[in-house]
């Protein structure tokens, strides 16, 4: 069994639904099991400003899934949720499920950059992280707190105040 880390981001069509149904789907995944999910953060989106705030959190996943066939698993539950993947790379979205770490494998691949390749810049990536890995280290031996102090503040703030990590 691996420890996967995966990003969740949703701003269309009810993000908080978008992301407790994705939860259920991610729980119901063969051979894996959901360990725990950060809180629920609201994110100003990075990429055209007109579009409204992301729901972002991060969830801990123990599986014996390969990262290729994980992948395929989070593209449908994607694609189940409505999402629309003719739009605009940073657009809006229904439901985002992307592979932040892969227990410690460096995936380069043309399908999959494990780690995330920008998970260094995003705020709402890293604080939620932290908030369920405060120990961690990247691959490459880099310590997650010492990436989370480096970046810059863009306003990121609880989604609502039922904020706390969730153990399963
Ligand atoms: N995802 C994007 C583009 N912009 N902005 C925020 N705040 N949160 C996201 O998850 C996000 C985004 C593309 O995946
Ligand atoms: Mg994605
Ligand atoms: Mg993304």
């Amino acid at each position: 069994m691996e420890r996967v880390w995966l990003a969740l981001g949703s701003n269309l069509a009810e993000p908080l639904q978008q992301v407790d149904t994705a939860l259920l789907a991610l729980g119901s995944l063969p051979k894996t099991h959901m360990v725990m999910c950060s809180s629920y953060y609201r994110s100003r989106p990075l990429g055209p400003q007109n579009q409204p705030d992301y729901l972002n959190a991060v969830v801990a996943l123990e599986t014996a899934l390969t990262p290729e066939e994980l992948l395929a698993h989070i593209q449908f539950i994607e694609l189940k949720q409505g999402r629309d993947r003719q739009i605009h790379r940073f657009g809006p979205r229904t439901l985002d499920l992307d592979i932040l770490l892969f227990g410690t494998k460096i995936i380069a691949t043309s399908r999959l950059t494990v780690p995330h390749y920008d998970m260094h810049n995003r705020e709402f990536m890293l604080y939620p992280l932290e908030e369920i890995a405060p120990n961690l280290r990247l691959p490459n031996g880099t310590i997650l707190v010492n990436l989370r102090r480096k970046i810059a503040r863009n306003g990121l703030i609880f989604w609502d105040d039922t904020h706390r990590i969730r153990y399963w």
